[in-house]
């Protein structure tokens, strides 16, 4: 068992967005809204896609029926992201801890030695499942999915619901976070930010390609900063 760290830090908790940050999932969501878009014809650009990263599911399925020019009911936009949800779960079936995003197992790990409060913020209603196949769910004291929010991001209810829930005031958590709704979640719940990967996520404190090679001292250099 490896032995616990000795940090000074002003953070005191960490919350982990999960598709794109945690799990290799977010390629699954754009093949499965792929499949949707294909019925009628539409093809779902990338630059789309990252427009849904972070987004819940109705409210994809909305932008993606005003992208096609589908004019289509609430009970017909219900139908059509419900079998989105199917062939994502299908996918999902395969899921194992490998399919965990380079260094962020480790990474996590470094925090939990810390003794500091860790939880997910994610706008899937997937998430626990997602996170048993990685068999990860046990690190985390809280998890705040898209069935305990009303308000999707860049609403901030589902990082401050994880603060609360957490007995951690906003400004000492850091939030870990793929996609531009999500940053600006964790910017309007008044919360530091590390943005994850390549694309561009706004005004996060920093962003990092990802977790290879990463590590407390390396965030805690970038917080201060
Ligand atoms: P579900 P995150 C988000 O998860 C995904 O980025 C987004 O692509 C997806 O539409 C949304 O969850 C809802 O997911 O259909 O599984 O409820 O990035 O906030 O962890
Ligand atoms: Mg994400």
């Amino acid at each position: 068992m490896s032995s616990a760290i000795n940090l000074n830090l002003d953070i005191k908790g960490m919350i982990f967005d999960l598709d794109g940050v945690i799990a290799d999932t977010a390629h699954l969501h754009y093949k499965a809204w792929c499949k949707i878009a294909w019925q009628w014809k539409f093809n779902l650009s990338v630059d789309q896609n990252e427009k849904l990263k972070g987004v819940s599911r109705n409210n994809a399925m909305r932008k993606i029926a005003n992208w096609a020019g589908k004019n289509l009911s609430e009970k017909e936009l219900e139908n059509f992201a419900d079998q989105k949800n199917a062939f994502y779960l299908n996918y999902c079936e395969s899921l194992s801890p490998e399919d965990t995003l380079p260094g962020v197992v480790s990474f996590i790990d470094q925090c939990r030695r810390t003794g500091m409060k860790l939880a997910v913020g994610s706008a899937s209603k997937n998430a626990k499942i997602i996170l048993q196949k990685l068999q990860i769910i046990d690190v985390f004291q809280i998890i705040v999915d898209g069935n305990m929010v009303e308000k999707s991001k860049p609403h901030p209810e589902v990082f401050l619901k994880a603060a609360e829930l957490m007995k951690i005031k906003p400004s000492d958590c850091v939030v870990f976070e793929d996609s531009q709704s999500g940053i600006q979640a964790a910017i309007n719940a008044g919360m530091m930010t590390i943005g994850i990967g390549s694309s561009d996520l706004g005004d996060c404190n920093a962003q990092i390609q990802s977790f290879e090679k990463y590590n407390l001292n390396k965030l805690i250099s970038q917080i201060n900063n």
